[in-house]
């Protein structure tokens, strides 16, 4: 594997241009797309949060340095989601109500594509009838959500809730993550599984798939 630091600083200082050079480079060079994103690109984001932790950066920089990231994802997202026939199951995804994150949702939806799944992507900032409409209306199996923030974790608990008022909590596995959110706290709100990666994320889906069959 080339040495791909540069990619790394690139996704830390904002540079967007250099992010997209240096990630067509190592395609072309047959880096394989997940590296990229789990050893370069999500490390240097955990550190443009470290540094926004610390007053080193402030949501400008936050801003570039996702912007950078994101336009690196627009070239690998069609690599990484080569998908089949058959779809293994429909996924509703959102990032929920409050919270406009979406990177790492924006991910995990890319590999559940690659995984053969069918996603509805509801976008950022989804309240709870929405999920409910995609259940209703679009037969999703999996109710998916991505919260980035303390503050938006509890909309999770009352996304579940709502499912289960609107009497389609037993039609759909819960499945949730994004950096604040536990395996504990999946637990204590009642979700059906919790990852911490997007890898993860698409086991957890082809699991809740056998198990609802
Ligand atoms: C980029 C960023 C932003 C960008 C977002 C751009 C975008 N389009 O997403 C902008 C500038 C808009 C932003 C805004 C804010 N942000 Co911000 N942001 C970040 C940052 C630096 C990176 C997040 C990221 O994209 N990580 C990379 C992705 C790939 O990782 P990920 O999302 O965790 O996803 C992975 C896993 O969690 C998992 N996953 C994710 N979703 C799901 C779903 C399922 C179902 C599963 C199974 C798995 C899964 O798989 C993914 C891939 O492996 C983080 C710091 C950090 N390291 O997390 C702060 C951070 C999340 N932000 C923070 C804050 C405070 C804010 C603001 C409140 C700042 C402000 N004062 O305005 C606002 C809030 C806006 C809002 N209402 O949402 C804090 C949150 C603190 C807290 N405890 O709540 C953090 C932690 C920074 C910090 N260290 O203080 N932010």
């Amino acid at each position: 594997m080339p040495d791909l630091k540069p990619l790394y600083d690139a996704v830390v200082g904002g540079d967007a241009k250099t992010t997209q050079a240096l990630t067509q480079q190592a395609l072309a060079e047959g880096v394989d797309p997940l590296a990229l994103v789990n050893e370069y690109m999500i490390p240097a984001m955990d550190e443009v949060g470290r540094r926004f932790e610390c007053n080193e950066y402030f949501v400008p920089e936050l801003l570039i340095s996702a912007r950078a990231m994101k336009g690196a994802l627009d070239i690998l997202r069609p690599l990484m989601a080569a998908r089949g026939d058959q779809p293994a199951g429909r996924v509703a995804i959102g990032t929920v109500k409050g919270d406009l994150h979406d990177i790492g949702k924006n991910l995990v939806a890319s590999l559940l594509e690659g995984g053969g799944f069918e996603v509805i992507d509801l976008g950022v900032n989804v309240p709870p009838e929405k999920f409910i409409a995609a259940i209703k209306e679009k037969q999703a199996n999996i109710v998916a959500m991505s919260a980035l923030l303390t503050t938006t974790m509890p909309a999770m608990k009352t996304t579940i809730e709502a499912l289960r008022q609107a009497g389609v909590r037993d039609q759909v596995k819960v499945l949730i993550g994004g950096a604040p959110i536990t395996q504990k706290y999946a637990e204590e709100i009642g979700a059906d599984g919790y990852s911490e990666n997007a890898v993860g994320a698409v086991a957890l889906a082809k699991k809740s798939m056998a198990t609802a069959a």
